[in-house]
């Protein structure tokens, strides 16, 4: 059982010792509650505490470490033994990330990359293939090396279009159609996207290319490019399509499968923690009509923070992630205007003595979030000595305030114009609350500067991450909210202002979401005044967004592909082989 700054039990559960919220919990949390009209119900979830807890987990994390070491080892010596041409070892380097094993690999990587630049010319290159030069080219700038667009000179014309002549090229075409989500802002190769779409598509209606190969192209067109989609979450799709067969392949390709198993072994024992807790809470059994996500809120959070030296990160977002929600319903659907300004004082306040002024289902849900974010704040002091409990209050109060804001612009039937939707919807897209509350986390060394960005969203690359969170969640989740009456949305604003049709605004803000992201790309190659790890989480965060909202609203909805991933990635373990089979 977890405790709060006062040693009270965080758990809100009747059978816990008495807490603040004990006499309130003896009444009923709807009853003082009449909503000013009748809240939409959400499906419920379809993973339930049982469902979770019947997750089977019978797999030794001991022997699949002992077999993990053991692999690694073996595929290290292989690569260190080939002399490897660089094409082959971009395509190596390329396959150990999407099998997710870029961690494990890291130093060798990097390793590799450095020797790469110091041999290669990239200014003139005339001999090298599309695919290579695209490969190159993405992997590089992934990582952080400064690499020229020109590199792509010798495949443009004079007058600096790609020449049609490579259009044939299936390969180079699918490699230079994922290099162009690398594109930074200003620069010309971002024609390069539509230029290899158009080819792909073409080549796969005149079906000019094999099977295997034309399933691949429909795969990458059809779902995300590489660059924005979260790795490891794709990796079970690589792994089933992975079929190279030199012998260090093999090996990698075992080794992918049993880190898969082990990182799902983990998520499994991290899911039951944290259903135990949100059923100590009750919240979801008191306030009907909010939505109740655990496990999408946890495949969200593994999204954002695969790697298993992120595990605190996982469990801490999926515990805010599912109380935002809540509160999220309240101010959207549930609350009354009056309630709401109450609330949100509350927030503003973080004093308990001021919650006899909210009905019993906002008690409720204030002290679950208080209990929750003290007991953060207390363990972030116990373990690091850094009090960042008024910065995580303040990220609270000012949610709610963007809530609050976006609640009176929907009970006064007001549309606000884009800019003044947008400047709020910022705060609203809960992108800075996130992160403010992962930089607590994962940060060795905490500065002023990072902390004043974050709280007062006032830097570049946050401006364009909440930009884009803001908008994928507004293109996958607006059709249902306008249904319900829902008015704070970008899409609405924006149709309001210019008299664009839905489709027209639909595609402005896909635009505008390719703009953000060569802004986004110039923070993997620039030094700023966040970390390295941090921005990667940053980047995943946005891809997060990518990831739940692609085909609509995978969260709040819970579509088929949101449900496959969530099965896929938390319950079926890959059959691995038996040692000899691979070894031999
Ligand atoms: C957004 O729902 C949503 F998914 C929430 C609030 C869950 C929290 C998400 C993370 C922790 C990443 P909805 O589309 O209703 O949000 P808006 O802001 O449009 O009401
Ligand atoms: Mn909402
Ligand atoms: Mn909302
Ligand atoms: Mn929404
Ligand atoms: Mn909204």
């Amino acid at each position: 059982m977890e405790s709060n700054v006062w040693g009270l039990p965080c758990s809100l559960s009747s059978t816990q010792a008495p807490s603040i919220s004990s006499t309130k919990l003896l009444r009923d949390a709807n009853k003082h509650h009449t909503p000013f009209r009748t809240p939409p119900t959400f499906n419920p979830t379809s993973f339930t505490h049982q469902f979770i807890h019947s997750l089977p987990n019978n797999l030794s994390r001991e022997t699949l470490q002992e077999r993990a070491a053991e692999l690694e080892e073996k595929v290290r010596l292989m690569m260190n033994g080939t002399d490897m041409k660089p094409l082959s070892l971009l395509e190596l380097i390329d396959d150990i990330e999407r099998l997710g094993l870029f961690f494990r690999f890291q130093d060798w990587i990097n390793k590799a990359l450095l020797r790469l630049v110091s041999i290669e010319n990239f200014k003139h290159r005339t001999t090298k293939s599309l695919h290579e030069t695209a490969l190159v080219f993405r992997i590089l700038r992934r990582h952080g090396f400064h690499v020229s667009q020109d590199i792509f000179m010798s495949f443009k014309d004079e007058e600096g279009k790609f020449k049609a002549e490579i259009s044939n090229d299936v390969e180079g075409m699918l490699s230079l159609y994922e290099a162009s989500y690398l594109t930074l802002e200003g620069e010309s190769l971002w024609e390069a996207n539509e230029f290899s779409r158009t080819h792909l598509m073409s080549l796969m209606e005149e079906r000019s290319m094999d099977a295997k190969m034309a399933e691949k192209v429909r795969h990458v067109l059809e779902g995300l490019p590489y660059h924005k989609s979260c790795c490891r979450l794709v990796a079970q799709h690589y792994i089933n399509t992975y079929d190279k067969a030199e012998p260090h392949n093999l090996l990698l390709l075992e080794l992918a499968k049993v880190e898969f198993n082990m990182e799902q072994s983990s998520y499994q024992n991290e899911l039951k923690e944290l259903s135990r807790w949100w059923w100590d809470i009750g919240l979801s059994g008191k306030l009907k009509f909010g939505r109740d996500r655990l496990v999408e809120i946890f495949i969200w959070a593994v999204a954002i923070y695969p790697e298993p030296q992120y595990a605190i990160c996982r469990k801490v977002m999926s515990k805010i992630g599912i109380l935002i929600t809540f509160l999220d319903d309240i101010y959207d659907i549930y609350g009354t205007l009056d309630e709401l300004e109450l609330f949100t004082n509350v927030f503003e306040s973080w004093n308990v003595n001021f919650i006899n002024t909210l009905p019993d289902y906002m008690v409720l849900c204030f002290l679950a979030i208080y209990n929750t974010v003290n007991g953060l704040a207390y363990d972030i002091f116990k373990e690091r000595g850094i009090n960042c409990l008024p910065y995580l209050t303040k990220s609270w109060s000012d949610l709610c305030k963007a809530y609050l804001q976006e609640a009176k612009w929907f009970h006064n039937k007001i549309i606000p114009p884009f800019d003044k939707f947008i400047e709020n919807a910022w705060i609203s897209s809960t992108a800075g609350f996130i992160l403010t509350h992962t930089y607590f986390l994962i940060t060795e060394d905490i500065t002023e500067q990072v902390i004043h960005s974050l709280t007062n969203n006032d830097h570049d690359l946050l401006r364009s991450v909440y930009t884009i969170f803001r908008l994928s969640n507004d293109l996958g989740t607006s059709k249902d909210e306008i249904e319900r009456g829902e008015t704070s949305n970008s899409i609405v604003s924006y149709m309001h202002e210019t008299g664009l049709t839905e489709e027209n605004a639909r595609q402005y803000f896909k635009t505008l979401m390719e703009k953000e992201w060569k802004n986004l790309n110039k923070y993997l190659i620039m030094d700023s005044i966040f970390p390295k790890s941090f921005v990667q989480v940053v980047i995943n965060l946005v891809r997060s967004g990518h990831f739940i909202y692609q085909h609509g609203d995978g969260f709040g909805r819970q579509n088929t592909i949101t449900k496959n991933i969530i099965m896929s990635v938390l319950m079926y373990p890959f059959q691995l082989m038996c040692h000899d089979d691979v070894e031999k």
